[in-house]
């Protein structure tokens, strides 16, 4: 069976992250232009620290592309570190305190060191440059089919953005030109944010954040429109999309919840208000619905784990940076005497980015989910097996 998989390679201050994909069906075109500017919005977002200032990445494809179409075998990507001193001794000393909230203490003693630099070079978020040029190569694919991803910024500390067209409580009202727009406002705004009284709000609470040498976290949305129905299966714990999308964002640096749909709010509430009903439409029989149409999404586009033709909507809450400027307490590993946690160039908030990193690692998981659905060996067998079940599922009942 076709199967999408990633690894990546990389420290933060090492030579550079490397990201290898397998399973990619040949005949796709690579959006290089489009993969580099996911990586350069990866980079940015208000509340940033030096290190951007450094690094310009972008995707360079070792293998797997060939006149700038994929063809089916493994692809390499590099992005090179600029700030490579991972072999400098006095560029990278030994940290002894580690800092609360990093993977400095658990890797310390996991790898029975008391330099906390052996783990925090790889824990460190910059590995997400390499995730993201993973899941903007799958995105190459999902365009072929019409399906979009779509990341913003919904939350930062306590402030919350009201995004009119998504709080509608009306589930198929996305078109394509609505999306656009949102995309262009989310753009224009430095914390991601297409809601642009709630992006100065944002704003000023990183701003506060910094005056206080604090961090701020917040909460990131991602939605994913045109799926067809079926992707993902009710059949197997693990072919659950919901599940795949859980651990993949979950597995993002310093995120601690992820939320589907009306996530765990719908544990309040009785069934009746929870479920969203089922109407046709013969209008839309056309579109990757094929005309079920619900008045609500709070299931968020995904039912018994599978795709149910309604927009995907995932929430995930990313703490604040754990590197702060008043540092909090912490032990020497060395000598067990009370210390500060140790302080190096750090971000104030990489909320912008994580939305970056949502939507491009979720759309890693549905591309791989459409192969294993429409598996082909190439984009055009890919597109046959589409168009045969749409037409079939058209047609039900069987006779
Ligand atoms: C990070 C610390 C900072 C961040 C880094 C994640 O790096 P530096 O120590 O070089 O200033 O900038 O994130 C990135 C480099 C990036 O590209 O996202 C950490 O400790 O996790």
């Amino acid at each position: 069976m076709a199967s999408l998989s990633y690894r990546t390679a990389g420290e933060s201050h090492g030579k550079a992250l490397i990201a290898l994909v397998e399973g990619m069906p040949a005949g796709v075109p690579v959006d290089l232009d489009f993969i580099n500017n996911e990586l350069k919005r990866r980079q940015g977002g208000y509340g940033r620290g030096g290190r951007q200032k450094i690094e310009t990445d972008t995707a360079d494809f070792l293998t797997g592309v060939r006149m700038g179409k994929t063809i089916a075998s493994p692809i390499a990507m590099l992005i090179q570190n600029r700030d490579y001193r991972l072999d400098d001794p006095a560029a990278t000393p030994p940290l002894h305190r580690p800092r609360p909230g990093h993977a400095d203490l658990a890797g310390s003693i996991k790898w029975l060191t008391t330099d906390c630099r052996e783990t925090l070079e790889r824990a460190s978020a910059r590995e997400t440059a390499a995730r993201v040029a993973a899941g903007a190569l799958a995105r190459c694919l999902l365009k072929q089919f019409g399906i979009e991803v779509f990341g913003f910024v919904r939350a930062v500390g306590t402030v919350t953005a009201r995004v009119d067209a998504f709080d509608a409580p009306q589930a198929g009202g996305f078109s394509p030109g609505s999306i656009a727009q949102l995309v262009q406002s989310r753009d224009a705004s430095d914390v991601y944010c297409p809601d642009e009284q709630a992006s100065q709000s944002f704003r000023d609470f990183i701003t506060q954040m910094k005056q206080n040498k604090d961090t701020a976290g917040g909460v990131v949305e991602a939605r994913v429109f045109n799926c067809p129905i079926g992707l993902g299966s009710c059949m197997t714990w693990d072919g659950r999309l919901d599940s795949r999308i859980a651990a993949a964002v979950m597995a993002i640096q310093a995120f601690k919840g992820v939320e589907i749909g009306m996530g765990f709010e719908c544990a309040k509430l009785p069934g009746s208000q929870v479920h969203d009903q089922i109407a046709y439409d013969a209008a839309q029989k056309d579109s990757p619905s094929l005309g079920f149409v619900r008045k609500t999404n709070n299931a968020g586009g995904l039912e018994g784990g599978m795709t149910n033709g309604q927009p995907i909507i995932v929430r995930g809450a990313m703490k604040p940076i754990s590197t702060l400027g008043k540092p909090l307490a912490s032990i020497d590993l060395n000598t067990k005497q009370p210390s500060e946690a140790g302080w190096e160039r750090s971000d104030i908030s990489a909320i912008a980015a994580a939305s970056v990193i949502m939507e491009n690692v979720i759309a890693f998981e549905i591309a791989r989910a459409l192969i294993e659905k429409f598996s082909g060996d190439s984009l055009g067998e890919m597109k046959q097996n589409y168009d045969l079940f749409l037409a079939t599922a058209r047609k039900l009942p069987l006779s």
